[in-house]
Parts: structure tokens; C-alpha cells; sequence
């Protein structure tokens, strides 16, 4: 029998660049190749993690939650030594068993069977927004118009916050998403309002201030069951503030930008509106509007031929394992004839996004509304970026559209 060769820490391949300046977020796409090529596992110099961009070893670590762990922060920053910016999430910062029956209860809340009777409702407000937006004009930037639009109109309403600064919730998951960065321009950009902006939030939790009918409430009732307890009732409900707005917008603005970019795909979804999910599905593989996470080793684990030692953060790159070419043919097209399934663009294994059948409903309203007026989608002009330490985002899209 002959050992397997492990490379020792020191000898992995060692990258300088910061996947966090402006101009890497301006067109990552370099970057994540070249961290596939260098090899499994990489170190950043910069802030002396580990690397994964490859699918193979992004999905590996993604669902090894005992030997990675949430619990010490899927950010750059280490909560075992540093303080955390708010109190942790009761889901997505914390590990088996604590984690379990708020995610358990949060998957029954926005599964499925409790999304079905929000359909026909959210396909209305679609085709009503759809028949706004169109009726002032057939050019127009999409993110402002139709992406940021769609979410803040009925998300809050189904969470059942109330009507009063709605405003906030999209600065405040930008926010939440460059915490898990280093703390450079982009977290110090977002520190004057955090005091305001949590203060919202927080109040929006509390049981007093919900519609009986929202997940919120459907939260506290579980809380009232012993399901879960009191304390972990307004951070599940803070969770859906935090992570089902701005994740939503940009994979709305994603796959519209897919569309448009790709000449015949609309021409493919118009003839088969049910291909929606595929192609908001292929969206979040294409363009991974959260880009990474972090985790943290809690025993030395073997990952593409090294050992990595106990108590090491690691960066999981979603979107370069969801352009990884070992995995995807043609992983840069957008494709509505792909098979997206697999993708990382939601995470895999126990923490898989567990709002994503809620962002799926979402997005397959606005495009089966658009799909019965629109002939034609294309680029109007150039798109810009929205720089976030952990979002792909699209600032603005500018688009022109015929009608059928
Ligand atoms: C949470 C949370 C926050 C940000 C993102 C996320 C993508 C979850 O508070 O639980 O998942």
C-alpha cells in the first residue's frame, strides 16, 4: 500500500490578491480561474486563509459541517477571538445541534407547501408592477424599475413587518454581506448607520409589530409550541431581514442580465414560460449573487491532498466552483438548455439556503409576467457593478424591451 502524498501547509501555492479590492469585485472572474488553476487548496497572503475554488472541493467542505464549522462566523473575521458586529444568526452562525430547530422550523415556515398560496398572489403583483413599469417607457434601468422594486413590495409584506422604513432593509443586508469581509472601505462606508439600521431591525422582530398572518408570526407560533425558544425567535425572524432582500434583488437583476446578454434564451423562455426556474436557477450559477462564505476547521481535515490544521479560516468560493470548467461545459453561458442543478449559488448540506424556494417563487413571477407581454429583451448600454465584500450585484442594468 502506498501513502498518499500530502503537501505540508508551507508548500501550497500562494496567491497575494485580495479578493475584496474594487477592482477584482469590478470583474472576479480572472481571479477565481486563476485560484481553480493554482491548485485544490490555496493561500491567500493577505489575510492568511485558505483558499477552495474548485467545484469539487467547494461542495466537499460545504457539507462537511462537523470538520467545518459555522459557529465560529462564515466571515473573514473568527468569533472564537473577535467580537462579532451584531449578536450571531441562530441558523447560518451556528452549528448541529443548536442550529437545528430553527432551521427546521424556518424550512417548514418557507417550504413549499406553506409558499403555495403566496403564488397566484405574487404572479398578480408581477404582471401589475410589469404593466407599470411598461407603460412608462419600453427603455429603462431594470435594477431600479423591476429588481429592487419587486422584493420590497411583497417580501416585507409576506415576512408581515410594517409599512413604515422599508427603506432600511436593503442597506442593511448590504451591510450584513460586507461584514463578512475584512473590515475595508466597504464596512466602513456601512458602520455610520449601523446603530439606526439595527435598531430598525430589531424592532421589526418582536412579535408586537406583526401581521398575524406572515412568516413572522408563523415564527413566534413555533416559539409558542416550544419548538423553539422565545430568545431565538426574533433572530430567525432578523434572518429573513438580513438574508431575503438585497440576495433576492441581485438574483432577479442576474437572470434578467443572463437574458438579455444571451441572445435567443428569452426567445426560449417566451416559448416556455416553465423554463422560469431553470433560468433563475442558472442565473445563481452564472453570476452566484452570494459569491462566498467562510468556515472555520475544528480538527485538522483533509482537503485536495494537504491537511488542514485545526482552527484555520476557509474561503469557499461558490461562484468560481459554479464556473469551475472541471464541473460545467461552457461554464461562462448563461444556458436555459444547462441543467443548473448542483450549482453552489444557494450553498449545499445543512446550511443550504433555506429561503430559496421563496427567492425561486419571486423571481419565476416577475419573469412569467414579463413573459406574456415582452417579445424582446437586450442591453441598452453598458451595466455597472455594486461592489460588495460577499454579493454579485449589478448597480444598474440598462435595458430596452419590444412588446409581443
Ligand atoms: C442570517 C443570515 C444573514 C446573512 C446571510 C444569510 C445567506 C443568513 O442572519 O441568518 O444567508
Amino acid at each position: 500500500m502506498t501513502a498518499t502524498p500530502t503537501t505540508a501547509l508551507d508548500d501550497l501555492p500562494v496567491s497575494d490578491v485580495d479578493p475584496f479590492a474594487h477592482d477584482v469585485l469590478e470583474d472576479p472572474l480572472p481571479v477565481y480561474q486563476e485560484l481553480r488553476e493554482a491548485g485544490p487548496v490555496v493561500r491567500l497572503s493577505r489575510y492568511d486563509v485558505l483558499a477552495l475554488a474548485r467545484y469539487e472541493e467547494v461542495h466537499a467542505a460545504a457539507v462537511d459541517w462537523q470538520r467545518l464549522e459555522s459557529g465560529a462566523g462564515v466571515g473573514l473575521a473568527n468569533y472564537r477571538t473577535e467580537q462579532p458586529w451584531r449578536p450571531p444568526s441562530v441558523l447560518l452562525e451556528a452549528d448541529p445541534p443548536r442550529h437545528d430547530a430553527p432551521r427546521r422550523v424556518l424550512g417548514r415556515v418557507l417550504g413549499q407547501r406553506a409558499l403555495h398560496r403566496l403564488r397566484v398572489r405574487w404572479v398578480a403583483d408581477a404582471e401589475q408592477l410589469v404593466d407599470e413599469v411598461l407603460g412608462a417607457g419600453l427603455e429603462f434601468d431594470a435594477v431600479r424599475a423591476i429588481a429592487q422594486v419587486f422584493p420590497l413590495r411583497v417580501f416585507p409584506d409576506a415576512v408581515g413587518i410594517g409599512p413604515e422604513g422599508r427603506e432600511n432593509l436593503l442597506p442593511y443586508g448590504d451591510h450584513a454581506f460586507n461584514a463578512f469581509g475584512p473590515p475595508n472601505d466597504l464596512v466602513a462606508k456601512g458602520e455610520p448607520r449601523v446603530a439606526e439600521l439595527s435598531g430598525w431591525v430589531g424592532e421589526q422582530c418582536a412579535r408586537e409589530g406583526l401581521t398575524g398572518d406572515g412568516f413572522g408570526a408563523a415564527i413566534w407560533a413555533a416559539a409558542d409550541r416550544g419548538e423553539i425558544t422565545p430568545q431565538q425567535a426574533p433572530l430567525m425572524v432578523r434572518s429573513l431581514l438580513t438574508a431575503g432582500v438585497d440576495t433576492t434583488v441581485h438574483g432577479i437583476s442576474a437572470v434578467l442580465y443572463g437574458l438579455a446578454s444571451h441572445p435567443g434564451e428569452w426567445d426560449r423562455l417566451r416559448a416556455d414560460p416553465s423554463l422560469a426556474r431553470i433560468a433563475f436557477d442558472e442565473a445563481v450559477r452564472w453570476e452566484s449573487p452570494v459569491q462566498l462564505f467562510f468556515r472555520t476547521t475544528t480538527t485538522d481535515v483533509p482537503i485536495g491532498g494537504t491537511v488542514v490544521p485545526a482552527g484555520r479560516k476557509v474561503l469557499m468560493s461558490y461562484a468560481a466552483a459554479n464556473r469551475d470548467p472541471r464541473r460545467w461545459s461552457d461554464p461562462d453561458r448563461f444556458d436555459l438548455t444547462r441543467d443548473p442543478s448542483g450549482h453552489m449559488g444557494f450553498g449545499m448540506g445543512l446550511h443550504q439556503c433555506v429561503g430559496q424556494h421563496v427567492a425561486r417563487l419571486e423571481a419565476e413571477a416577475v419573469l412569467i409576467a414579463l413573459s406574456r407581454r415582452v417579445r424582446s429583451i437586450e442591453l441598452a448600454g453598458p451595466v455597472r457593478r455594486h461592489h460588495n465584500n460577499t454579493l454579485r450585484a449589478l448597480d444598474s442594468l440598462p435595458l430596452r424591451l419590444t412588446l409581443r
